[in-house]
């Protein structure tokens, strides 16, 4: 597998830095990836990428990268054990938790990052076998108040929408800068040719001016946290200009009373003060949106993760929707999926302690601290993390580190030595995903969606196993695995597919128990007779079956054929061929429709349980200055530097090594400050020292922090050092969405002190 003509062969893979996943491709130099280019024959990226990926040896090569699996001591150090003992020890503990306190108090959280989700169907097994019923990861703090939304409009919370940037002529972000952030494939290039072409336009509702506000035909610079004004201001305006469609209305929405209501309570003036934009300005955007042929809009991290966030993301899908911009090119679309990325929840489900809402299966990150540092007799007892740095990434760091501290038992699956991994009892090192077969589910496009399986270009680092590897072995030493059904099981694959296909089904449904660990079955079965190394991939042979179940005509207009499980045999077999990715479904935009899962197929434009809020904002003045803590900071915020916590090398940054805070140069007049110099943030949670770089994008009293910043990373002689400041040991648990949890990482109440330096 390792190189053949070192330097000179390119090897098809995927960037692994966002959720575009753009296809690339990469030359070796022995263990190094030392040339990395866009990989033109990926059906979605098409040859693009950001400059981010260029650096990603920095992930493969990284001197945290672990290489054993490793035991704390009772001091706190860490030894090296090896993988029999590892695999013993960790599933004896677990087991010893689920005897004492039942399986439900062991959590489970993670399951993948940003380019990997394969691991993930495989720790599903371990946590299900040990009954752990508990999960969450980072979508809990940015998606789960809209899937909520989606819920509440369109009948299940796994009702996604995509939007369709190519084709439409109004495109519309509220709180996302897809210029650093992506959020759709090829942003650049589609955000270019939107400002490129006078008669499509471009909107933006972002208080900082972005790159891509740059781009904007109007940029709403709204006040931090106040876009609840905002958008109630353009829907206000949408109904007063008779710029709604009302045809649409009548014929696919229904529950639009409680809307007509609350838009009566709307002053559209005193709204666009409170919201610090232009009245004229809003009017012009509102009548853009309103009379355009299509409207796409994509919110993320600046409303979901500031005040009002569940009520934003409504208000938001209200624009697109009571103008008619579903189901139609250009519009908003119900799309297909591969896998299980968002839950589908239609009932309330609650934590175990604090009642917290469970949606889309995720407990709100939010609440992961309440859920454990009580005496309460539910509180969870174990954590399994895999893939996840939660005690860097969920607020209030000091809470989440005196939370993993507090359980029986933590277990970590991680590539590197993470902040959370500091924390646990057991650390079990993963391959790289340039060292194993790896694919995500962030298939969230339409009309074409695609899905890309990636074969390694490298053995794993010694020391190193794959995630599917090692919850087999976990499930095999907590005594999961009915042999018999594996060998039962293995002579059926041996005779083919379809004979395998019967075998499966008749297998599982005469013994519904083996559920839990179906993708560690497919793994010790189907998976021995995959050519090339693919074993991991044998529990797509399942999402693929119920892929082409669940979108049989998606999946044939994609040029696939075949009956029953013959049409997913199709789809897997091009899984592990189709190297570069493929087109797995295609829609026509009327699918969007067939896919509502109200009861009468059409939209509740009303929302009960945000009514209140929404008519509460009247009596809400957003104050911007509090003396105590004058600025908003944006802890979090993604720049060219920035890439989660996955890159852990700070040499990967070419520029704003140290991640600078940046600030108006009113406010750095005023505190005496200049780009260079280091000041003092300080919130109710903590204090931290910042470089600032002074920048006229953001406005008076705001400020900014990147994302994924103050790691320590050992040097060449093995001493640690913190670059940067961590975002969460600034922000408090308690600073969340009254309905799903989600934090308010963009709108953290901040004194900045001048500490001098400027240069
Ligand atoms: N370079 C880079 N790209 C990434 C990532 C990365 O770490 N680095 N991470 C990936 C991940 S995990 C995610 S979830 C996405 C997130 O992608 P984005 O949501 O686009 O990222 P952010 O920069 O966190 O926030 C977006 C914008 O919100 C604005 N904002 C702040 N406060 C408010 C407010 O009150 N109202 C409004 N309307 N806007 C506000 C900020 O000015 C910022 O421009 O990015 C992905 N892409
Ligand atoms: N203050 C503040 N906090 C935030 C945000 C913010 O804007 N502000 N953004 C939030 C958002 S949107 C997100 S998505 C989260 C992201 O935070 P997390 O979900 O915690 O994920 P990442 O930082 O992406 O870290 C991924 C982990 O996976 C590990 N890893 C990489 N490859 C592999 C592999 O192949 N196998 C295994 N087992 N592990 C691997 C990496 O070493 C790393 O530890 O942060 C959230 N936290
Ligand atoms: S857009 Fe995302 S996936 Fe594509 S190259 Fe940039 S970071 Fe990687
Ligand atoms: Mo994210």
């Amino acid at each position: 597998m390792t190189a053949t003509n070192p330097g000179t062969e390119f090897h098809t893979t995927a960037c692994i830095l966002c959720s575009i996943n753009c296809g690339i491709q990469v030359q070796l130099d022995g263990r190094h990836l030392t040339r990395i280019r866009g990989d033109k024959n990926h059906p979605a990226s098409k040859g693009y990428t950001c400059e981010k990926p260029a650096r990603l040896d920095h992930y493969q090569n990284s001197r945290d990268r672990l290489q054993s699996p490793m035991r704390r001591r009772p001091d706190g150090s860490y030894e090296e054990i090896d993988w029999d003992t590892a695999i013993r020890e960790v599933a004896e503990r677990l087991a010893e938790v689920r005897d004492t306190h039942g399986g439900e108090k062991i959590f489970f959280y993670g399951g993948g990052g940003q380019g990997n989700h394969l691991g993930g169907i495989y720790a599903s097994a371990t946590v299900k076998a040990l009954g752990s019923r508990y999960r969450s990861n980072a979508l809990a703090q940015e998606k789960t108040g809209e899937f909520w939304v989606d819920g509440q409009l369109y009948g299940n919370t796994s009702c996604h929408t995509a939007p369709d940037f190519e084709h439409a002529q109004v495109s519309v972000f509220v709180g996302k800068n897809p210029w650093q952030s992506h959020g759709f494939p090829r942003a650049r290039i589609v955000l270019k040719e939107i400002a490129r072409d006078p008669a499509r336009k471009l909107i933006v509702i972002d208080p900082r001016r972005t790159e891509t506000a740059d781009l904007a035909d109007i940029h709403l610079q709204v006040r931090p946290g106040t876009d609840a004004f905002c958008l109630s201001a353009i829907l206000k305006v949408l109904e007063e200009e008779s710029l709604m469609d009302r045809e649409f209305m009548r014929a696919h929405t229904t529950h639009t009373e409680g809307l007509e209501a609350a838009l009566a309570l709307i002053d559209v003036a005193d709204y666009c003060a409170r919201a610090g934009v232009e009245e004229a300005k809003l009017r012009e955007a509102a009548r853009t949106i309103g009379r355009a042929e299509s409207v796409s809009v994509l919110e993320d991290l600046g409303v979901q993760q500031a005040p009002h966030s569940t009520l934003n993301s409504y208000l938001e899908k209200l624009i697109y929707l009571v103008t008619g911009n579903f189901g139609k090119p250009g519009g908003m679309n119900l799309h297909t999926a591969m896998g299980k990325l968002i839950g589908s929840t239609k009932e309330d489900h609650r934590s175990p302690v604090k009642g917290h809402k469970i949606i889309s299966g995720l407990i709100p990150c939010n609440a992961v601290p309440d859920e454990i540092l009580t005496d309460h007799a539910d509180r969870f007892r174990a954590m399994v993390v895999e893939s996840a740095n939660p005690a860097h990434s969920i607020a209030d760091s000091q809470r989440m580190r005196q939370a993993l501290e507090a359980l029986d038992f933590v277990v970590v699956v991680d590539v590197a030595m993470t902040e959370t991994a500091r924390c646990a009892d057991y650390v079990l090192p993963a391959a790289s995903q340039y060292e194993k077969w790896e694919c995500t589910f962030f298939t969230l496009e339409f009309p074409h969606n695609v899905f890309h399986v990636r074969k390694p270009l490298l053995e794993p680092l010694p020391g190193t196993l794959p995630e599917a590897e090692i919850h087999s072995r976990l499930v095999r030493a907590l005594g999961a695995l009915p042999e018999d059904a594996v060998t039962q099981l293995r002579g059926a694959a041996d005779r083919g597919r379809t004979e395998f296909a019967i075998a499966f089904a008749q297998l599982v449904s005469n013994r519904p128990e083996l559920q839990a660990v179906l993708p560690v079955l497919l793994y010790e079965t189907l998976g021995k007779t995959l050519e090339d190394g693919a074993q991991a991939t044998a529990a797509l042979w399942g999402a693929a079956q119920m892929c082409a179940n669940a979108y049989p005509e998606a999946v044939r207009r994609a040029g696939f054929s075949g009956e029953g499980p013959a049409l997913g045999d199709a789809l897997f077999d091009a899984m592990l061929e189709r190297r570069s990715g493929f087109v797995f479904s295609v829609d026509d935009y009327a699918a969007t429709w067939t896919r509502l899962e109200t009861e009468d197929g059409s939209i509740r434009l009303t929302v009960p349980d945000l009514m209140e809020e929404w008519a509460g904002i009247a009596d809400e003045q957003p104050a911007l200055r509090d003396d105590a803590f004058p600025f908003v900071l944006a802890a979090g915020e993604r720049r060219t530097s920035s890439a989660n916590t996955i890159y852990r090398d700070p040499a990967w940054r070419r520029k704003d090594a140290l991640g600078a805070l940046r600030m108006n140069p009113e406010d750095a007049a005023r505190l005496g400050i200049a780009s260079g110099g280091r000041v003092r943030v300080t919130t109710k949670r903590a204090s931290a020292e910042a470089v600032v770089e002074v920048t006229d994008t953001l406005q008076p009293g705001h400020a900014s922090l990147p994302n994924g910043l103050g790691l320590d990373y050992p040097d060449a002689d093995g001493v640690r050092t913190v670059h940067g400041v961590a975002p969460n040991e600034l922000t408090a648990s308690e600073d969340c969405d009254w309905i799903a949890g989600t934090p308010w990482h963009k709108h953290v109440r901040a004194r900045i002190e001048a500490l001098g330096g400027a240069s």
